[in-house]
């Protein structure tokens, strides 16, 4: 009895073992096999194609083949070599583009050349077709019977501009893009509408035999409102004007404006004083000099030391020494260049009296009190 049953479960383990691999299968073993089943897949439509050709009936039944009469007053291209000739000269200007120098003046050279090529075939094909004088200028009236024209539309206009306002966004940041995107998708359903419009309007001349060509779109001053709008909401938040990035960027310009003419003390350091970060203390160096040469920091506790350094290109930093600027270093700040604005993390210290300098400039130097 103990037998057949130990046998049962045994199947029942293997049943167990073998769906637990459908179930919950190695995922990182089979996504790395993505790329074999991909390229199993086109392997298959390969041939799936090939079978359709081979399989397939004869084609052409006569000799050759004939080439259809246009309708009458229908006049057909004759077969031109100017497009690959274009696409070679577009080729070569974007590898100038890649490339620089006389490559591009060689592959633009070769652009212009060939719409030329492609302009004068145009016109030979225009000469020996049928002299302009019986040619209609302008079509008058509807067209001709069974012909249908889409009526005159805005919407490619607008869905340029928001096109070109999503460029400007992946260009300048993340607003205009947003502003750009919301652009396009008015302008696209908009398009979409009138599309839809139009073909019922085709579906319905079926039936009656007459199709109203669409009156002329009023101007859509409303969407280019919402447009400027939208623009200008994106500018202004890619600009900063409404803020929405850290002040950082903003603060550090104008003091570096302020820092080349400004000799008096008052005026070059209260630019940046908007900007300093919030610390224990703040040291300014300006003229290769700090402006302070007492300090007072907490004793026994981790502090931090604000360090704006408005000379530009110029290194400084703050370091502290034991007992007075010429003692042995205690610690050091990391040097940098001006103009810019760092927060030191100075380590505790123990209460007493310590020298500061820059490590570059010895001659910058100050007493700091730690109690
Ligand atoms: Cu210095």
């Amino acid at each position: 009895m103990n037998a057949i049953w130990e046998a049962v479960e045994n199947a029942w383990n293997a049943i167990l073992d073998l769906t637990a691999q459908l179930v919950t299968p190695d995922w990182g073993a089979l996504i790395a096999l993505l790329p074999v089943f991909v390229a199993l897949g086109v392997a298959v439509f390969f041939a799936w194609i090939l079978l359709r050709f081979a399989t397939a009936g004869p084609v052409r039944r006569g000799p050759s083949r004939v080439d259809p009469p246009p309708p009458a007053g229908v006049h057909m291209p004759g077969p031109s070599l100017a497009p690959f000739m274009a696409a070679v000269g577009t080729f070569l200007t974007f590898f100038g583009l890649v490339v620089g120098g006389p490559a591009l003046l060689l592959g633009i050279g070769a652009l212009v050349l060939t719409l030329l090529y492609w302009g004068r075939e145009a016109m030979r094909d225009y000469d020996h077709l049928e002299r302009p004088e019986t040619l209609p200028a302008v079509i008058v009236g509807e067209p001709p019977p069974g012909v249908h024209m889409p009526g005159p539309s805005f919407r490619p206009i607008l869905a340029s501009i928001a096109l070109a306002v999503v460029f400007l966004g992946l260009v300048f940041g993340p607003a205009l893009l947003v502003a750009g995107a919301i652009m396009l998708v008015v302008a696209l359903v908009g398009w979409l509408l009138d599309a839809g419009h139009e073909y019922h309007a085709v579906a319905e001349a079926d039936e009656t035999g007459h199709l109203a060509s669409r009156p002329a779109p009023r101007y859509p001053v409303g969407t280019l409102v919402t447009f400027a709008i939208l623009l200008l909401v994106g500018t202004s938040l890619t600009v900063g004007v409404i803020p929405a990035t850290n002040g950082d960027g903003t603060g550090g310009a104008p003091s570096g404006s302020t820092a080349p003419g400004g000799s008096a003390a008052p005026g070059g350091s209260a630019a940046p004083e908007a900007s300093i970060p919030v610390a224990d203390v703040t040291i300014i160096a300006q003229n290769i000099a700090f402006d302070v040469t007492e300090v007072t920091v907490p004793a026994g506790k981790p502090f931090t030391i604000a360090f704006v350094n408005n000379d530009a290109g110029v290194p400084h930093n703050v370091a502290i020494h034991s007992g007075s600027p010429a003692g042995p270093e205690v610690w050091q700040g990391e040097i940098f260049n001006g103009v810019e604005t760092r927060v030191y993390q100075v380590p505790a210290l123990e209460a007493g009296v310590y020298g500061f300098i820059c490590t570059v400039h010895p001659n910058m130097a100050g007493t700091l009190t730690a109690e």
